[in-house]
């Protein structure tokens, strides 16, 4: 029962400025008080050190802005994860915008031969620079991961594929660019929509994902983008996608992964505390923090 929480500041994977304080608004809604209250050894790593914009010189012409310093701030964050893997305890990496999920995977998936990885958005992250409409390295981490993409990004850790395309689910998209499709089809990409979640239900929904991946992974890392719920629900987010999956649902999916004791990582991201109303998204994603390391209501 060994956790320690990584920040990363990071807002260089889109444009909207503010999601740097993410980490910040996740500590002060009391995280580390939270998980020290069902007896958890909690330690802060504190902050990785992220470049300011432009001041890494740029030798790669790209259209991904940014690359260099996401770059640079993913090496580190990939050790500092490795590093608490291998001191046997839970990395619990606190966003800062989705990029940071290219560094996370780069540090957790050294560690594991068949590492599964449920990917909670309301968007895939599966574009490339080819398939990106916006240039925003956030829309690309899963892409990325799966090799698939520039290989700055890809070659993260030293090593190209963090995780395997039948090894990943996502749940909660609902806002998908046609080379996401695309990808997701060629490549066999379990994926539950909002319709799926509609229709079946989250108790469903967590038992197939629950099933899905017990089988053939020895590690599971939970990638939790803040977006994937409702806008109403968790304001405080980038891009904001309206008929998301709600905070009730959310927390039932992090209890039924508390009691598949499933998970062996964890990342919550796109918290940006300038869009949001008094710090609720910062708030909601500790309660579902709780939730996912097995806080009882009762
Ligand atoms: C869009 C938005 N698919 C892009 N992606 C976001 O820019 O690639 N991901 N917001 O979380
Ligand atoms: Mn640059
Ligand atoms: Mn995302
Ligand atoms: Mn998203």
């Amino acid at each position: 029962k060994n956790i320690t929480l990584i920040g990363v500041p990071m807002d260089l994977g889109q444009t909207r400025r503010g999601v740097d304080m993410g980490p910040s608004a996740i500590r002060y809604a009391g995280i580390v008080e939270r998980l020290k209250d069902i007896e958890y050894n909690v330690l802060d790593f504190g902050d990785i050190e992220i470049a300011r914009p432009g001041t890494i010189e740029e030798t790669i012409e790209t259209n991904l802005k940014n690359l260099e310093e996401v770059a640079s701030a993913s090496e580190n964050l990939a050790q500092a994860v490795s590093d608490v893997i291998q001191e046997e305890r839970f990395p619990l990496v606190l966003g800062g915008d989705h990029s940071i999920a290219i560094g996370s995977l780069a540090g957790i998936s050294k560690h594991y031969e068949n590492l599964g990885v449920i990917w909670y958005d309301a968007h895939g992250d599966l574009n490339t620079a080819d398939t990106s409409p916006s240039g925003n390295i956030h829309g690309m981490p899963l892409a990325a991961s799966l090799g698939i993409g520039h290989e700055t990004l890809t070659r993260i850790g030293g090593y190209e594929q963090k995780v395997k395309p039948e090894n990943i689910v996502i749940i909660g998209a609902r806002s998908l660019d046609e080379g996401e499709k695309t990808l997701i089809k060629e490549r066999g990409i379990k994926v539950y929509t909002m319709h799926e979640i509609d229709r079946i239900g989250m108790t469903k929904v967590m038992e197939e994902t629950i099933e899905y991946l017990s089988g053939k992974t020895d590690g599971v890392h939970l990638s939790l983008d803040l977006d994937g719920l409702d806008p109403q629900d968790a304001p405080g987010v980038g891009t904001p996608v309206l008929g998301g999956i709600s905070y009730r649902e959310s927390h039932l999916a992090m209890e039924m992964l508390a009691e598949s004791q499933l998970i062996t990582s964890a990342e919550f991201v796109e918290v940006n505390p300038i869009l949001d109303e008094r710090n609720k998204t910062a708030t909601v994603a500790v309660a579902l923090m709780g939730s996912l390391f097995g806080e009882k209501l009762l």
